[in-house]
Parts: structure tokens; sequence; C-alpha cells
């Protein structure tokens, strides 16, 4: 059995010094569980300095077996042991995973559809989550109360949802509630029906900030769905507080024709976050100030480039990227988006794309008639997602087949409930025609 070649073998490739390319850190070339046991920062691919909050979960070291084994083996067990677990099983693989991963995955998707594909599955005892920690917080809030969601690895986190914690966020909550309730309505609705304020928080962020959001009048959006979100949100409100990836929601609210000094930028800690009073009076969407370490490390400077060795070449990127490289390229949209773009094109096409590299990758190789590349030259995978190493699979589900349930997430039943709210309302939130 050959392991098809991935990110992962181009990396080994170059750490070895066997291949032009070069990788954001050699630490890719370590198991991750290297960094297990509460290492400071998020291990192989960490070089975009993802530091490990406090009191996130740490991963314990896997049994001996499995990080000793070969791909090959690890591969042969996770079949095996899938084949054992039969229907009560489902494995869900976000489009970011190494193929390694995938090619196990019943379901390949972003964070929100694998989320509702296991709805789907309710012979499922077991969902397990190839994907990051508020991703299997999300399935466990959408799914039965029987099914126990299980992420691979616990130390799989998002650095950007780790940027907006409850505390954090709640502060600037009140803060915003004392500003805006000096107002005659106080924070009831003015004379259009409209409150001063609703929190939206992108998916991905944790399922306690969903809750907030729920509780307060707010809403989730994913990158495919930010516009109809944010239009719902100002149906109801004068503004928007967003958290927590400023770039998402600077790069929608600009496409709405909302002026860059009517979003000020929020930063913890900070008295009014850094802003003058009247700054947040004008204020149309308060961002919260988190990024993607991965998509942030696209540049004009590489669009320039792709435009010049490849005359003609569709720039593509994904709305986490910044501003400026949202506005040099010829579309932005989400992982599905950039999947359905490659798919419609029906001859043959040069895409430069700004997005996770495994990604891209499998687009190139699912997609031979094209030229499809990765705008970043360097590989840099998303480093917590590089974290689901195959053996934590085999590990997972070999506990499963022994009858033990092991890293299972579960999300308290109060933030399920509000969360789910604010799931529900992002669901009936329909696009303005
Ligand atoms: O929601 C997701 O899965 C992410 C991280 C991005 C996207 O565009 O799908």
């Amino acid at each position: 059995m050959t392991v098809t070649a991935s990110v992962n073998t181009r990396i080994q490739l170059s750490v070895k010094g066997q291949s032009q390319d070069t990788t954001c850190s050699t630490s890719l070339a370590s198991g991750p569980w290297e960094f297990d046991k509460g290492m400071p920062d998020y291990g192989p691919g960490a070089s975009v300095a993802d530091v490990i909050p406090t009191n996130s979960p740490i991963q314990a070291q896997i049994p001996a077996k499995y990080r000793e084994a070969s791909d090959e083996e690890l591969h042969e067990r996770i079949i095996a042991a899938k084949k054992t677990l039969g229907d009560s099983v489902v494995i869900l693989g976000h489009f970011y995973q190494r193929d390694e991963i995938v090619q196990h995955a019943d379901y390949l998707g972003d964070s929100y559809q694998l989320a509702v594909a296991a709805t789907k599955h309710a012979e499922a005892k077991a969902i397990v989550f190839c994907g990051v920690h508020f991703m299997a917080e999300t399935a466990d809030v959408l799914s039965n109360a029987d099914q126990s969601v299980i992420l691979p690895n616990l130390a799989a986190g998002c650095s950007m949802a780790d940027m907006a914690d409850t505390d954090s966020v709640e502060e600037c909550w009140a803060q915003l509630t004392e500003l805006y309730s000096r107002g005659p309505n106080g924070m009831g609705p003015n004379a259009e029906g409209k409150v001063p304020v609703i929190p939206v928080t992108y998916m991905n962020s944790s399922a306690a900030l969903k809750a907030f959001c729920g509780r307060n009048g707010g809403i989730v959006c994913t990158s495919s769905n930010a516009k109809t979100v944010l239009e719902w949100a100002f149906e109801r409100a004068e503004r928007v507080l967003f958290f927590p990836d400023q770039h998402l929601g600077r790069n929608t609210a600009l496409s709405m024709g909302i002026a860059l000094e009517n979003m000020p930028l929020w930063h913890g800690r900070k008295s009014l976050g850094g802003n003058t009073e009247t700054a947040l009076e004008q204020a149309k969407v308060i961002l919260w100030n988190g990024f993607c370490s991965v998509h942030k490390r696209f540049t004009v400077g590489q669009i320039e480039k792709a435009r010049v060795d490849f005359p003609g070449v569709r720039v593509i990127v994904h709305p986490e990227c910044p501003m400026d490289v949202v506005l040099a390229a010829d579309e932005n949209g989400s992982t599905d988006y950039i999947r359905r773009a490659v798919d419609a094109a029906t001859e043959p096409t040069t895409f430069a794309i700004g997005t996770e590299v495994n990604m891209v990758q499998r687009l190139a190789a699912q997609y031979p008639q094209h030229k499809i590349f990765c705008l970043d030259p360097v590989i840099c995978p998303c480093s917590t997602m590089y974290r689901i190493h195959p053996a934590y699979l085999a590990w997972v589900l070999e506990e499963l087949v022994a009858g033990r349930v092991v890293n299972q997430i579960s999300v308290n039943p109060e933030v399920q409930l509000n969360a789910k709210v604010a799931l529900e309302r992002m669901l009936a939130a329909k696009p303005s025609v």
C-alpha cells in the first residue's frame, strides 16, 4: 500500500534537503507528540507563534505503539478499526486536514457542513471530528445527546478562536453597554426598532462565545454567509460587534459599502478597546483584533508576482486574508466557494489560491486540467489542524473498538442551548434579494 503524496510528504522531503520547497518551520518534520504535554506552542508549523492560551486542553502522550508506527501501519490500523466500528462511527475531515487523514473521512467539508453532515447519522454513536476544537464543539451542540464527539488531538485548537476569550468579550460588552445605554432609549430599540449593538461571532469561536451571542440577541456567521448575517444584524441593530476575525469582518463590511472609518478595531485590555467614545458612537462594525495566522501570510506582493509569472492567472483568496490582499485578488470566498470555483471552471485555468496549503494541493491533484498553486511559496500548513496526525486517529478509533471513548468534547448543557439559538438564527437568516 502506498500512502498518497501530500503536503506532509513535501515537508519531509524539504526538511531532508531533497526538494526545493521551503517550510515555515523545520519542526514540521517532528511528530506532534513531541509537542504534547504542555509545550509552549501549538506544535509543528507553529512558526507563526500561535501561543497556546493558559488552561486550553493539553493532549496526554499517546502510547508508543502509535507514535512509533510507520505511516503504512497507521493507515492499515485506521482502516481495520473503521471496518470493525461500521456505522457506529462517522469520521469528519476538514478541508484543511492532511491527505493522510482525509482519505479516511466519510465527509470532507468546512466546519459547518461537517457539523450538519454529522446530524444525518443518528446511528453513529461516535463522531470523530478531524478538525479543531471549536468545530468539535459545534458538532456536539448540533448532534444528539447520545452521540459522543471526539477530537483526536485535544491540543488541536484554533489560535484565531483563542484570540477572543469569553472574559475579554464580556468586558468589551460591558463597556459598550455602558456607553450605548446613555442614549435616550438605553439598550432598547430606537424609533426604527433597532437596538444599539448586536454581537456577531464567526464560526471560528468557542461554544461559550456562540452562547454569548445567543443570550444577547446575536448570531453566528461562517465565511460563506457573513454578508447575509450582517444584513440580518443591521435590520435589528445600529451597529455590530464582530469577533474574532477582524479581516472577515472588515472585508465583508467593506463589500457592503461601510466606510473604514466606521469600523474601529477593539483591542482587549484597553479602555474602550483603545477607541474614543465618538468613534464607538459613529461605528457601524466594531472589529475584534483577531486574525488567522495562516491567512495573514498572504500578501499583495505574492499576487503581483503571480500575475507577472502567469499572465491571465485567476487569483482567489479567503476572506480571512487582510483587506489589501482581498482587494488585489480577483475573487474572495470561503473554502467551499474556492472548491466550487475550481470545479466550475470549464477551460484549463491557472489558479493562484490564498488559503491553507493542504486544501490547495488537494485541489491541484484533483483537477490536473488546471494549474493550481498556493500564493504563499512557503509550505506552512495550519499548525493546529496539522496536529491531527494519523497516529491520533488510529488511537481514538482503536479505543472505540475497545469500548472506550477518549478525547470527548462535551459542551455544557446551558452553553449548548444558547449556542444553538445563535446557530439557528444563522440558519434562518436569508440573503437580501
Ligand atoms: O468554516 C470553516 O471551516 C473555515 C475555517 C473556513 C471556511 O471558509 O470554510
